[in-house]
């Protein structure tokens, strides 16, 4: 297995009308979740890649399997919760740049799996484990797995990949930083975002971010910049890479998602580090064209079309 990973995948409403919600007649149903999301990305790279979840034994839940394992995830490891319901949020736009989203998340599915969804999982053949700090946040139980997954993972020599992924709505105002910081200590490779640097550290610094992970054990770290692209740093080199300018930006949700899926699909094919982060930034900057998670992910074609014409800004 080349990368696998555990987290919640929801079905995302979104009206098709701006404005409050409670006007809202028109929707459309799209899954979303930040691991299905890079999962997704990588599987259409050719790579293998599998997920860990719980959803209900419902409706949404069907879907979400159906079209996570139509993509060419592997879903051998997903539960169907009899008791509790898939999770789902909405989204409520208030004029074509500023949205709001509500989460129907509590008590979902995917917050009720335990360290036991993971026990007999043999992790032995996978090359990365990639977490995000959504499913710690979702519950204790949640936590915990994450915990026992990462010292499984550690345990077998599988490279730990991590993104922050803050959502405050879900991270517990006393202890959710340091819940954070412990995971950035025990990960090989972190992917926070500048926002994340300032949550985590006070800083937008793309240096002294990378400097706080790795004095907290991070091995590697790569800061994603937006528009201004990324800085990589590992014991042995340090850099930035340039964005890929686009003509617009349609939806940037998802954009973190598709950056980790192509700095993974860069290692996995030994690029060196900094075109692995070049991949990175091309991933993101394609999601970032089209509407949704994960439909702006590109087959290996497209992805090399896309790096081939010319449009990666000078640093
Ligand atoms: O990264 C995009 C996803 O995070 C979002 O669409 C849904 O996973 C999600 C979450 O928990 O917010």
């Amino acid at each position: 297995m080349d990368v696998l990973s555990v987290g919640e995948t929801m079905v995302l409403f979104s009206p098709k009308t701006n404005g409050q919600l409670r006007y809202a007649n028109d929707f459309s149903a799209r899954i979303a979740g930040a691991e299905t999301n890079t999962l997704i990305g990588l599987a259409k790279l050719g790579h293998k890649t599998s997920w860990i979840s719980r959803v209900g034994n419902d409706e949404l839940g069907a879907k979400i399997v159906s079209a996570v394992r139509g993509e060419g995830v592997d879903t051998t490891h997903v539960k169907h919760d009899k008791e509790a319901a898939t999770g789902l949020f909405l989204k409520e736009k208030t004029n074509a740049q500023t949205s709001s989203i509500f989460y129907y998340r509590k008590d979902s599915a995917a917050s009720k799996m335990t360290s036991e969804d993971i026990e007999n999982i043999d992790v032995s053949d996978t090359k990365y484990l990639y977490i995000t700090g959504i499913t710690p946040a979702l519950s204790k139980s949640c936590e915990e797995m994450i915990f026992a997954l990462l010292h499984k993972a550690k345990k077998e020599k599988v490279t730990v990949v991590f993104d922050p992924n803050i959502r405050k709505k879900l991270l517990d105002k006393n202890n959710g930083v340091e819940l954070i910081k412990k995971i950035i200590g025990l990960s090989d490779i972190v992917l926070p975002g500048k926002s994340e640097g300032d949550f985590l550290f006070d800083t937008t610094d793309a240096a002294e971010i990378s400097k706080y992970c790795r004095n907290l054990g991070a091995g590697a770290v790569v800061v994603k910049l937006g528009e201004k692209g990324a800085y990589y740093e590992n014991k042995d080199q340090n850099g930035f890479v340039g964005a890929y300018s686009v003509p617009y930006v349609m939806d940037p949700v998802g954009a973190g998602d598709g950056f980790a899926a192509g700095l993974l699909s860069g290692l996995l094919d030994e690029l060196a580090w900094k075109d692995a982060v070049k991949r990175a930034c091309a991933m993101g900057a394609l999601v970032t064209q089209v509407d949704g998670d994960i439909e702006g992910l590109p087959t290996q074609d497209q992805l090399q079309a896309f790096m081939e014409s010319d449009n990666q800004d000078d640093v």
